[in-house]
């Protein structure tokens, strides 16, 4: 195949200013892909600094509760807005997405140049509120009062929503058109990869909720400096408004980041079973936009404590369960497409095949948390933290980690697997189960979330121990995973210089991203010859062996 390396423009200018400069959506992609690692590093740091104040009774690293506040605001914050959604929607969808449907590029590569540099001055301006006097300490969810009477600076927080937010509509718009008109000949709909799919889901969701998000902290900004009271009970606002609009929007951004990690998972089960996607339409149709419809329609979950009516607490208890029939229609789908399947387990497959118990597990323990009588004494607790921990982040967190492994050898032209590998899985998947099984034990017996002391349980015992000891177990496993992935991190950079060298299929995928291009891919992709497709096209064409 031919695939141009260099081109006349690209030769001339200097690399930094060609990365700085560039359009091209697999740069772009590796630009994301840096920050999300890099905001991944640090706010580990932070969740580290969190777990070791908790490990002991009394005040140890910090020297303030406004202190760990600001930590936990920032893990939380970073971990969602600039980790987990640009690893996803930024890195894999940028430069894997327009591959796999036969593109050249995306369909406004500047916009898209665009997007990942306000991406970029989000991160600067969310690291600056630790420089600046009053950092922000109001958590990613940024409640008024607190956020509208705490001394802080909740107008960094505002803004950084404001740059992603932003940034998110532009991607959504880039590459909603892009699949809708930049699809190569002779693909349609039901041949595309379940990734694509679940981007386009995940976009569309974006542009419909991004918006109220913007609006729900626009008005925060407006009540704490301008004075007026939308959230002010005392003045004729209504405090609960902000709860309700935070959560319209940000339940359904978990499934943006929820949706994309599970497409990544099948194109990885697919390709490693040699199977097809067990049931294609039905975890299209069913599955992935069955998330998209209900996604708008469960946020109350999220405030089943606050006053209102019973009859709301009953309606979105009844949407909330029924989440489970399109995840459910998901994970089976991903079961069986491993179905008799010659698998081959290297490190991504492993990474995937643990999201298989990461899900069953999140899954299973939200039941009660959708259940209004079993929520009241489960809100709030550190049983949450842990369900929404296996659901969301390390779920998503280890399908990213094994897309990254997936897709190593097209980037890099080497394989990442080796011992190295190996290891860090194993000290990562031990570590999680380590650091949030005690929590789930203390959280049903009443450990607060979010507290930076529980000098006032000092007396509670679960199983015959104090919530100390728990406590003590999760931290240690904390440190388990910041050492796994410490090691990941300085295997991956060995692997990108020095790892064996990989052919231009390692795992004979018949997706186009693996059968059509060079490792990396060339500017263009696919070098002087479009991409055409068949109707008996595939990227899942395997035979079972
Ligand atoms: C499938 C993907 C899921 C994701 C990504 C997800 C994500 C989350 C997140 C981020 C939170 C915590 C928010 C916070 O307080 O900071 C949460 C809480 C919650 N989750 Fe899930 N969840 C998922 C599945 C489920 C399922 C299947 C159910 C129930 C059947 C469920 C029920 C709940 C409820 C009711 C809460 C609120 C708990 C409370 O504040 O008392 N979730 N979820
Ligand atoms: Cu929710």
């Amino acid at each position: 195949m031919s695939t141009p390396t260099t081109t006349a423009s690209h030769s001339a200018a200097p690399a930094w200013k060609e990365w700085l400069l560039t359009t091209d959506h697999k740069r772009i992609g590796v630009l994301y892909l840096v920050g999300s690692m890099a905001a991944f590093g640090v706010a580990g740091l932070m969740a580290l600094i969190i777990r070791f104040e908790q490990m002991e009774l009394g005040m140890q690293f910090i020297s303030s509760g406004t202190e760990y506040n600001g930590y936990l605001y920032f893990h939380g914050a970073a971990m969602i807005l600039a980790f987990l959604i640009p690893g996803l929607t930024g890195f894999a969808a940028n430069y894997f997405l327009p591959l796999m449907i036969g593109a050249r590029d995306v369909a406004f590569p500047r916009i898209n140049a665009f997007s990942v540099w306000l991406f970029y001055f989000a991160i600067v301006l969310a690291l600056l509120s630790f420089i600046v006097p009053d950092g922000p300490d109001i958590m990613w969810t940024g409640y008024p009062p607190y956020s509208v009477t705490s001394a802080s600076n909740t107008s960094m927080y505002v803004f950084t929503v404001h740059l992603l937010g932003f940034s998110s509509i532009l991607g959504a718009v880039n590459f909603l058109v892009t699949v809708i008109y930049m699809r190569a000949p002779g693909m349609g709909w039901n041949q595309l990869n379940i990734f694509v799919w679940t981007t386009v889901a995940a976009f569309v969701i974006q542009l419909i909720f991004i918006p109220v998000l913007a609006a729900a902290v626009t008005l925060l900004l407006f009540d704490k400096y301008l004075g007026t009271h939308f959230y002010d009970p005392s003045a004729g606002g209504d405090v609960l408004l902000y709860q309700n609009l935070f959560w319209f929007y940000s339940h359904p951004a978990v499934y943006v980041i929820f949706l994309p990690a599970v497409g990544i998972l099948f194109d990885i089960m697919a390709t490693m079973a040699k199977n097809r996607v067990f049931n294609y339409k039905a975890a299209v149709y069913a599955g992935i936009w069955g998330i998209v419809g209900i996604a708008g329609i469960v946020w109350v979950h999220h405030l089943y404590i606050a006053g209102m009516p019973d009859w709301i607490r009953l309606g979105h208890m009844v949407t909330t369960l029924l989440i489970s029939v399109p995840v459910g229609i998901l994970t089976l789908s991903l079961w069986g497409t491993l179905y008799k399947g010659a698998i081959t387990y290297n490190t991504a497959m492993m990474y995937a095949a643990s999201c298989l118990y990461l899900i069953l597990l999140g899954g299973l323990t939200g039941i009660p948390l959708a259940i209004p009588s079993m929520t009241l004494h489960l809100s709030e607790t550190s049983y949450v933290h842990a369900h929404f921990h296996f659901i969301m982040a390390l779920f998503s967190a280890f399908a990213l980690f094994a897309g990254i492994y997936y897709w190593f050898p097209k980037m890099t032209g080497r394989f990442a697997d080796g011992p190295m590998a190996t290891i860090s899985f194993w000290l990562n998947f031990v570590g999680v189960n380590v650091t949030f099984w005690p929590l789930f034990i203390i959280g049903k017996e009443g450990m607060p979330r979010r507290y930076w002391d529980y000098e006032m349980f000092k007396d509670v015992e679960v199983l015959g121990r104090s919530f100390q000891e728990f406590h003590f177990i999760a931290t240690i496993g904390a440190g388990v995973i910041a050492i796994g992935m410490l090691l990941q991190f300085i295997n991956f950079i060995a692997s990108a210089f020095n790892g064996k060298p990989a052919p231009t299929n390692p795992w004979n995928s018949k997706s186009l991203e693996w059968t059509h291009t060079a490792s990396p891919p060339g500017p263009g992709n696919f070098g002087d010859t479009d991409v055409i497709v068949d109707e008996n096209w595939s990227p899942y064409e395997y035979t079972k062996g």
